[in-house]
């Protein structure tokens, strides 16, 4: 009897904004990788996401969707999304169960369509809708396109991610351990701290602070055995949005570093000391240079 062959691949999770792939990541991943939050648009920046058992590994990229771009922040984020695309081994495709067929997942479908990656179709929140509205939503997508496979799942409650995971490692290819077993995410620290504090300022703040904030981790000291001192700055683009983030008298910023303190001392496993700075950038996010000082390099 002859040992298998231990498997490997890379998989882009993509759909349009709020489908529910960081939900998907962290179920799988079971850690706070991947950042939820109802907004659209939250995940900006890939994010691996690392499953590793006997048999093989994933490795997952978090797109940050795949959509028609309205700035310069809009375009990085189909090039990253593409890039996704172009280096993975198979696409899962989610979709809302509980809504119809849009532009967005159009638009997705006809980017998939052009590369030979196979798709997975993923129709995600299943827990919101009937039997019969899950074989709508299939007969519906198959029409569109040959998927590989269909998965109907509901993220949130795990209700088919294990014959997902199965069924996935099943037909992955022979390959390497591209990463050790414990590895959860190939992304410094610096890009997880930076994104909880994101989260923390736009869970916060609610409408009044949109997606023009960015959180830049401006040094990571490590003050003696027990603490690392973290320096961040918020960085948004009106003084209005300033003091929305400061507070009467800093009670909002104090709340936000305190959420955030403790996500990332959790997920990190070191106690640290967060100082958390408000700067206003006007328009950043249609600078280029802005950009790449930020963290989003192509
Ligand atoms: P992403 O933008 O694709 O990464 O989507 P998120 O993972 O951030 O999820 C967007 C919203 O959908 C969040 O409020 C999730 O709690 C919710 N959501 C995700 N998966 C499910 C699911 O299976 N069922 C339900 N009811 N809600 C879900
Ligand atoms: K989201
Ligand atoms: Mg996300």
């Amino acid at each position: 009897m002859s040992e298998q062959e231990f498997k490997s691949g890379f998989i882009a999770l993509v759909g349009r904004p709020n489908v529910g792939k960081s939900t998907l990541l962290n179920k799988m991943i079971g850690e706070k990788i991947a950042i939820m939050s109802p907004k659209a648009q939250t995940t900006r920046n890939k994010i691996q996401g690392i499953y590793t058992t006997n048999e093989g590994q994933m490795i997952f990229m978090d797109t940050p969707g795949i959509h028609k771009p309205h700035n310069s922040l809009g375009d990085f984020m189909v090039k990253t999304a593409m890039s996704a695309l172009r280096e993975s081994d198979m696409v899962w495709l989610l979709v809302n169960a509980d809504q119809e067929r849009g532009v967005g997942d159009d638009f997705i479908i006809k980017r998939l369509k052009e590369s030979n990656t196979p798709v997975y179709l993923i129709i995600n929140k299943v827990d919101l809708i009937n039997r019969a509205e899950v074989l709508n939503q299939i007969a519906d997508y198959s029409a569109q396109m040959d998927f590989a496979e269909i998965f109907p799942i509901s993220a949130l409650t795990g209700e088919g991610v294990p014959e997902l995971l199965a069924f996935t490692m099943d037909h992955m290819a022979a390959g390497p351990q591209y990463y050790p077993a414990d590895q959860l995410t190939d992304h410094p620290e610096r890009f997880i701290m930076s994104e909880l504090i994101r989260e923390k300022v736009l869970e916060l703040t609610r409408q009044e602070v949109p997606h023009s904030v960015a959180v830049v981790i401006d040094k990571i000291e490590r003050e003696d055995e027990q603490r690392l001192h973290v320096q961040a700055t918020i960085v948004v683009e009106r003084p209005s949005q300033k003091n929305i983030i400061i507070g009467k008298r800093g009670a909002m910023i104090k709340e936000i570093g305190t959420r955030a303190r403790k996500d990332i001392e959790r997920l990190l496993g070191d106690k640290i000391f967060l100082e958390t700075w408000v700067k206003v950038e006007d328009r950043w996010r249609d600078k280029p240079q802005a950009l790449q000082s930020y963290g989003y390099k192509e």
